[in-house]
């Protein structure tokens, strides 16, 4: 299981981000709005358990840790929808006019541009998340938790947005190295 990929649990869904790893264990990252309501996920809607909620940050942040279940390692990748995956080596931050690639599972890959960094994000309810990567990439709900990168380097996490990838969004994403320091991971 790639980033990109479907991950559900709870009758919910998102998608995967990044896979990490922690003291030689496999985890990976998603969005803490994902992770907040979700403590076991599958593949699959009802499906075998493919790893745990240990950690989850929301508002304020936007990323969770999830502990995959058993310790057969789970290569850095993103699922490129095209029978193909794109090899993560490292994460980065992200400038302003980059061109940049998400991939979720809802709307699989699209790209766009970052127009704005630490960007705030109110999503009503009291849901505010800071230092958020401002795009022009379009998502859809599901996407959430998906991954933002350029080339082999990780940057983003997606939080959330407007419009669709039918007319066109806006999409903010949580940024991966923050998530990095924070939970002691590392790409693999
Ligand atoms: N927040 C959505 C989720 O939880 C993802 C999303 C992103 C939805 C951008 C819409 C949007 O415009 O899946």
């Amino acid at each position: 299981i790639a980033g990109g990929d479907a991950i559900h649990g709870n009758g919910g869904r998102c998608s995967l981000g990044f896979n990490v790893v922690k003291g030689g264990e496999p985890y990976f990252l998603t969005a803490g709005h994902c992770t907040e309501g979700i403590s076991s996920w599958s593949e699959t809607s009802g499906g075998a358990e493919i790893g745990t909620t240990v950690e989850s940050d929301f508002p304020g942040d936007d990323y969770g840790l999830v502990k995959y279940t058993g310790s057969t390692a789970h290569p850095s990748e993103v699922n490129l929808y095209d029978g193909s995956t794109q090899a993560i080596s490292g994460a980065g931050d992200a400038t302003v006019g980059q061109s940049v690639t998400r991939s979720g599972s809802t709307t699989q890959v699209h790209t766009g541009e970052v127009t704005a960094l630490d960007a705030t994000v109110n999503y009503g309810g009291g849901d505010v998340v800071e230092g958020l990567i401002q795009t022009t990439v379009c998502a859809e709900p599901g996407d959430s938790g998906g991954s933002l990168f350029d080339g082999s380097t990780a940057l983003g996490l997606t939080s959330g947005g407007s419009g669709d990838c039918s007319s066109g969004g806006e999409t903010f994403f949580q940024p991966v190295p923050e998530a990095l320091s924070a939970y002691g991971v590392e790409i693999g």
